[in-house]
């Protein structure tokens, strides 16, 4: 048990072989009835029972999280490896040391009941219980974000949240409002090329990368510093879903992220990502030709590749949701020797909003004291009282410099892991500007479209299509198609094609950038995009990723009859490779293959649907062919798992089903890529196993570029 884990033990409560209690730890008698003047008669006021009882509950509720409301965490631990000494003297990156961690997912635009499967950014933020005190690495699953300064943070979310007159829509960003805002903020339109890729509807949060976004520092021992941009590289690859997936899966399981978390956590098999930064010199600031300090751009990995620092592994889920995964406070100024920030103007903002909406969030200055936020390192300060203190802090003086106490808690030297700010020389005016430094905003936006597979291009102009045309203003389209026009020509044709509209011309609409009266719109205008951006392999996802098949959901679609023999042959051999395999069947119970001894239903078709699955096998045997045949829910299981390009397998008589379904609206099935059709079921499992590892099958969908 970690470090971390073994001191929250002791808020730890199990109510297992104890008597019910008030919260003054008086048993109670009977909590089925409240007290009364006679059994039909009013309720007394002396009821102190149920007064304590109902006040609780009245104030259970706090104010959800103003973005990033829906999460999902787990407990973990990290551990560095061999070679970070030179970059940085944190104590947690140093060669072998284990940390705990605690890990919140989460999506930013929807409340907290909305579903996992939003188009959205994911928040991946990392709280470290570090000797030297709680590092939190606050980042998301896209490297860059919509804005480059904080002052304009307010605005994208209240653009982008349900519109304020109907509350509609939720958590989606498909509506005039948020539109209308990216219409005329061009800075967005790197982060808008992320968002409306497959990056924004992850296959689970393990299979998603994470971002620190901004450049920090790393300070070494002889205080040399470096920047740097963190990256998280899960081990199992990083995989989407497709839109229509994920439209049915909000339906079918709106927690299939948070409850894909929980269930690899406790199958033990645990979620597992490296650690890695990207790393500049201090003297190769003004390099590149894009300002470090913008957090609207990324460093190609071409051009600074991703040294490894360590690797981090979820093991253990929260024993309840709101003490660990609601409470836990996330703040970027939470920060340990070692490690410093930039003057990344969105950066700034941030190390302002996070202690201040905690405190109206968990409600006062003492939010560092549940037991989630508490530091494993020993905290001593002359910082008192406030609401809900559970320190008890003994002795006379709560002051500094004092004599009394003989001068304590002392301030600690730099060779005592006291925190120094690193000494960056900062000289210039007090103005209220952007750097023209910061002004290309489309090279990025087409540096990831080129780096795009065709495949990969259709879904985003599909996203485009999907997303403008559920805005109602024509004005706002044609304002984005603008946008897009100065990313790619081609890209805005293709997009204004799904919208029955031709590409303006950026003198027919009139752009109001939102410039400030005294200053020049020029500053406010981007360049046009270079033309020699290229392209960057790491940006795309489309690409062999070889990290097999271990933890991905495979469904045994089958009924009474089918074949014992192929069924446990598939499934022994997906398990072999660590797949989960389910037995989905028209009815729950048992099912009685042609041989053997009858098996366990895992789920009937009534609660089951491909979408929830990565991949479907039919075994065969004639009378659960003949079954399945007569279930429209089997074959529209076949027919979706096709339609998202999913690997599909059958042999003997399912091969059957399968061209029975074929003639159902899955035109093509048996020709196609990652269809494995096979009367010599032998061979079927192997062919089954990499056609999973390969996730998706694009070639069985139109493209549009
Ligand atoms: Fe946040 N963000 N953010 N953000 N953010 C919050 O803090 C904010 C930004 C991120 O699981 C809030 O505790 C401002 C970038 C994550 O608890 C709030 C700006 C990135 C989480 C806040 C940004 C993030 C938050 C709301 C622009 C990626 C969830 C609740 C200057 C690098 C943490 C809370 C969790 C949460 C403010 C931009 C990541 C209001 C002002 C860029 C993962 O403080």
């Amino acid at each position: 048990m970690n470090e971390k884990l073994k001191e929250l033990d002791k808020n730890r409560e199990d109510s297992i072989d104890q008597f019910l209690t008030t919260n003054q730890g008086l048993r109670v008698s009977d909590d089925q009835n409240s007290l009364k003047a006679g059994d039909r008669g009013p309720s007394l006021l002396e009821d102190f029972i149920l007064r304590e009882k109902i006040t609780h509950f009245d104030h259970e509720r706090i104010p959800e999280r103003v973005v990033h409301a829906r999460g999902a965490a787990a407990h973990g631990i990290f551990e560095a490896y061999d070679s970070n000494s030179e970059f940085t003297k944190a104590h947690f990156l140093q060669p072998g040391v284990k940390t705990p961690v605690f890990t919140r997912f989460s999506t930013v635009a929807g409340s907290r009941g909305s579903t996992d499967l939003a188009r959205d950014v994911r928040g991946f933020a990392v709280k470290f219980y570090t000797q030297e005190g709680v590092f939190d690495l606050v980042g998301n699953n896209m490297p860059v974000f919509f804005i480059q300064d904080a002052i304009k943070f307010p605005d994208l979310i209240h653009a982008v949240k349900p519109e304020p007159n109907n509350e509609i829509p939720q958590a989606a960003s498909a509506h005039d409002t948020f539109w209308d805002f990216i219409s005329i903020t061009p800075e967005s339109m790197h982060m808008i090329m992320w968002v409306m890729s497959d990056r924004a509807i992850p296959r689970s949060l393990r299979m998603m990368e994470g971002f620190g976004v901004h450049t920090f520092r790393f300070i070494n021992k002889e205080g040399k510093a470096r920047f740097v941009k963190f990256h998280w590289k899960p081990m199992l690859g990083v995989h989407s879903v497709v839109w229509d997936e994920a439209q049915l899966i909000s339906g079918r399981d709106p927690d299939f992220h948070r409850r894909d978390l929980w269930d690899s956590i406790e199958n033990g098999d645990f979620p597992e990502w490296e650690l890695g930064v990207q790393i500049v010199e201090e003297e190769d600031e003004h390099k590149f030709d894009f300002d470090l300090l913008d957090a609207t751009k990324i460093i190609p990995e071409e051009l600074v590749p991703v040294t490894k620092l360590g690797k981090m592994t979820l093991n253990r889920n929260p024993d309840n949701y709101f003490a660990e995964t609601e409470q836990v406070a996330f703040h970027l100024g939470h920060l340990v020797p070692g490690l410093d920030f930039t003057n990344d103007p969105l950066l700034q903002g941030r190390l302002f909003s996070y202690t201040d909406t905690q405190l109206k969030r968990l409600g006062g200055p003492n939010f560092h004291e549940i037991p989630i936020n508490r530091s494993v390192a020993p905290v001593h300060n002359n910082q008192r009282d406030g609401h809900m203190r559970q320190e008890i802090n003994k002795g006379q003086t709560s002051y500094s410099p004092n004599t009394i106490a003989k001068g304590c808690p002392f301030q600690a030297g730099q060779d005592m892991s006291g925190f120094t700010s690193y000494a960056e020389r900062v000289d210039g005016q007090k103005v209220r500007a952007r750097s023209k430094s910061f002004i290309d905003h489309y090279s990025q936006a087409l540096l990831f479209w080129n780096s795009m597979t065709d495949t990969e291009k259709t879904h985003i102009v599909k996203a485009l299509r999907f997303e403008l045309g559920k805005v109602k203003m024509e004005e706002i389209r044609k304002r984005m198609l603008i946008q897009l026009a100065q990313v790619d020509q081609k890209l805005a044709v293709l997009v204004g094609n799904g919208l029955g509209l031709q590409v303006p011309s950026a003198k027919d609409v009139q752009l109001n950038l939102g410039v400030p009266a005294d200053a020049d719109p020029a500053d406010y205008q981007s360049e046009p995009a270079k033309s020699d951006v290229g392209s960057s392999e790491a940006l795309s996802m489309d690409k062999p990723q070889n990290k097999g098949i271990k933890t991905r959901q495979i469904a045994i679609l089958a009924a009474d009859g089918a074949s014992g023999a192929q069924l446990t042959a598939m499934k022994e051999a997906l398990m072999a490779e660590g797949a989960m395999v389910k037995l989905v069947a028209p009815h729950l119970g048992m099912l009685k293959p042609d041989s053997g001894e009858a098996m366990k239903i895992d789920g009937s078709l009534q609660t089951e649907a491909s979408v929830l699955y990565d991949a479907v096998y039919v075994p065969g045997g004639q009378s659960s062919v003949d079954t399945l045949k007569q279930e429209p829910d089997a074959v529209r299981f076949v027919r979706e798992a096709f339609m998202h390009c999913k690997p599909i397998a059958a042999s003997g008589e399912g091969v059957d089903f399968l061209k029975a379904t074929e003639k159902m609206g899955a035109d093509g099935l048996l020709d196609s890529e990652g269809v494995i059709s096979g009367q010599n079921s032998d061979d079927v499992p192997q062919q089954f196993i990499e056609a999973i590892g390969k996730h998706r099958f694009w070639s069985r969908e139109k493209s549009l570029v």
